[in-house]
């Protein structure tokens, strides 16, 4: 009896001790071994980047599968700021944006996640995803521990990290760690005030067990400059890159725990007017195996590019302004379309020697299609749209006004003045600060007189009469998003100078082709278009009569085809909506919109890229489906666009 009691005694006891020594859900680091722990297990991942921002939502699934099905246990997600807070105090999570949603399939698919939500991404994006509204105070020092800039900061993630804090592994969820800004000690303003700030208040809203980390460039001074400590720092790095060496430097600011590659970069982006960019397959097989078996732990830099559809793409300044390309196809391991490539076989080669592969196929490439030529019939020229593209009129203003002080952060802004006097031989028109930011289409009378441009065209000619019209169409080809430019204002900076006259009393147009278009124009042909709240209430901004003078607009002829013109044309269904490329042969410059959606800029004049990715599910079967392009410069005689099969990304042309 006294033995039964005995023997019981111990099984509880011993059910009691395996209880309190299962781990519950954890994700950390192992200083003693040098690696993170899962569970409380040893941990490895191999991961790769993807960026939602850059996917359409219907195609989330088929890319995290992919991943899933190259071996990949992790994701490595950005969170873009100005993708879901675009206008101050004004948020967006749904649809392409619905982040939640992203995480969720992730979840489902086996992928861990990795979240970097900056704010500053870096990334090509528009700004380093910082939000353009930031910029209405003037002077503000961004990625610092100014009050204006931390406010703003403090209220986004008020909003974004209580959306993901669900998410974390440790509360049932995919994300393992999270990211403290990013490659922050690349950036000259090394405050280590501001990083304090970020990192109270992700612990604040994630809490002490939540695994923060710094990424930052392989030099002492990145690394002193973006870490801090109680953040995890790790180090980026690509195949022009010695491995011992990389890691060698992440130990002298980490001298335990595990060696993290953040960004192995398995290919590069492309800016127009450069060679397109690759990387080597081999070389990129063989570093990410010397990384694995060193048990690093190691994340693709990019797995996914996708595309930066509408005017997301970023650009860089170093010796002058250089915009990034449409496509982020990043010559990644999946293309922009998110087709598996050969680099992505050798990858999972790689890996299937450090952990099993899932079984089962890889998804093949979605199917794409030939759908042949489209007409386009010319709409009118930009200066003579006004009434539809800015229905709530101009603004009014002595000199002229950025687009950040109009609150029209993207696209393109119209500048309308009159001639001061008769030029009949022609003056020249100046930026006398390269002010222009970043292209200036000008028109006299609606009549291309040519352009200006940031960096390289600050004077062009232009000739006409005392008092004719001189609208300076202005583009924002992307804010800088990269180094000590980012207070990267567009518009006219200052003044434009004709002559010795400083030109003044400007009309200033938002124009919002996105708008009239997602309203069905100009198909469905609404001319006169008002929004229900100006409809009925006085304009908000009178234009007067002398300078409002659209229908007197002299209209170009077709065949003259010169300046920013508005195209519209129609691709008929055919019961099949498959991915396609849309090569625009002869066209130089420009916008191009699906059933409504904007699919990014073109300039196959520049190069290298030629074609625009349109995903298949954008395209009707059943009913017509609305082509619209917005040429800038001068589009060709024939005026059509051919759907091809294939992408072509890589034909650097000359200057145009
Ligand atoms: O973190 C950055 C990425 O978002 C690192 N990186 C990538 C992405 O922008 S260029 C490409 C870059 N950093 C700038 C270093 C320039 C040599």
């Amino acid at each position: 009896m006294g033995l039964k009691l005995l023997l019981a005694v111990v099984w509880l006891v011993s059910i009691q001790l395996t209880l309190s020594s299962a781990e519950p859900r954890s994700f950390s680091i192992d200083y003693k071994n040098n690696c993170f722990l899962k569970d409380g297990k040893p941990f490895q991942y191999v991961s790769g980047s993807i960026h939602y921002s850059r996917i359409p939502s219907y195609y989330w699934k088929d890319r995290l599968l992919k991943m899933y099905m190259t071996g990949l246990n992790a994701i490595q997600v950005y969170v873009p700021w100005n993708f879901h807070e675009p206008v101050r105090g004004v948020y967006g999570f749904q649809g392409d944006r619905d982040l939640e949603h992203f995480l969720s399939l992730a979840n489902q698919t086996g992928l861990l996640v990795i979240l970097r939500p900056g704010p500053y991404i870096c990334a090509e994006w528009e700004m380093g995803g910082l939000p353009a509204w930031l910029l209405e105070k003037p002077n503000i020092h961004l990625r610092t521990a100014d009050a204006d800039y931390l406010e703003a900061v403090s209220s986004w993630f008020a909003v974004l990290l209580p959306r993901v804090s669900k998410w974390l592994y440790s509360r049932g969820g995919n994300i393992i760690s999270v990211q403290v800004e990013n490659e922050y000690g690349s950036y000259f303003a090394c405050d280590y005030n501001y990083l304090r700030h970020l990192q109270t208040l992700f612990r604040s809203f994630l809490g002490e067990d939540t695994l923060l980390f710094t990424t930052d460039g392989n030099t002492d001074r990145e690394m002193m400059c973006g870490t801090l400590e109680g953040l995890y720092a790790t180090v980026d790095f690509g195949t022009d890159t010695n491995v011992s060496a990389a890691f060698a430097r992440q130990r002298r600011f980490e001298p335990k725990g595990p060696l993290v590659n953040s960004e192995f970069y398995t290919g590069w982006l492309d800016h127009w007017g450069e060679a397109h960019a690759s990387v080597d397959t081999m070389r990129v097989s063989r570093m990410l195996e010397e990384m694995l078996a060193m048990g690093a732990n190691v994340n693709m830099y990019m797995f996914e590019g996708g595309t930066n559809f509408g005017y997301w793409n970023g650009a860089d300044y170093d010796s002058r302004y250089r915009s990034v390309v449409t496509s982020y196809d990043y010559n990644a391991p999946l293309t922009e379309a998110g087709d598996p490539t050969d680099k992505l076989l050798a990858i999972r080669e790689v890996i299937s020697k450090f952990r099993e592969i899932p079984e089962g196929p890889m998804p093949p490439a979605t199917p794409k299609m030939e759908y042949g030529f489209v007409t386009l019939q010319r709409v009118g020229n930009v200066s003579g749209l006004l009434d539809v593209l800015t229905p709530q009129g101009p603004v009014q203003s002595h000199y002229p006004l950025t687009f950040e002080e109009i609150k029209h952060y993207y696209g393109f802004v119209l500048y309308r003045t009159k001639l001061p006097q008769s030029i009949p031989d022609g003056q020249p028109l100046i930026s006398p600060r390269n002010g222009i930011h970043d292209r200036a289409y000008v028109s006299v009378n609606g009549v291309y007189q040519g352009l200006l441009e940031r960096d390289t065209g600050l004077v062009m000619n232009v000739t006409g009469q005392e008092g004719d019209q001189l609208d300076v169409l202005v583009e924002n080809m992307g804010r800088v998003n990269f180094g000590s430019k980012i207070n990267d204002n567009k518009g006219i900076m200052g003044e434009l100078i004709l002559g010795s006259n400083v030109l003044t009393d400007w009309l200033i147009f938002p124009v919002d082709l996105d708008g009239a278009i997602s309203r069905g124009w100009p198909h469905s042909g609404m001319h006169h278009w008002l929004p229900p709240h100006l409809g009925d209430g006085p304009a908000l901004y009178e234009t007067p009569d002398s300078l409002a003078g659209d229908e007197e607009m002299p209209d170009l002829l077709a065949g003259e085809g010169a300046g920013p013109t508005v195209y519209k044309g129609i691709l008929p269904p055919n019961g099949i909506a498959w991915d396609t490329y849309i090569k625009l042969i002869g066209w130089t410059k420009g916008q191009v919109w699906v059933n409504g959606v904007n699919l990014g800029r073109f300039w196959p004049a520049r190069g290298p890229q030629q074609t625009l990715y349109v995903p298949g599910p954008l395209l009707s079967t059943t009913r017509s489906n609305n082509i619209t392009v917005l040429e800038l410069e001068k589009a060709p005689t024939t005026t059509r666009l051919l759907f091809m099969d294939r992408p072509q990304l890589n034909a650097t042309m000359g200057k145009s």
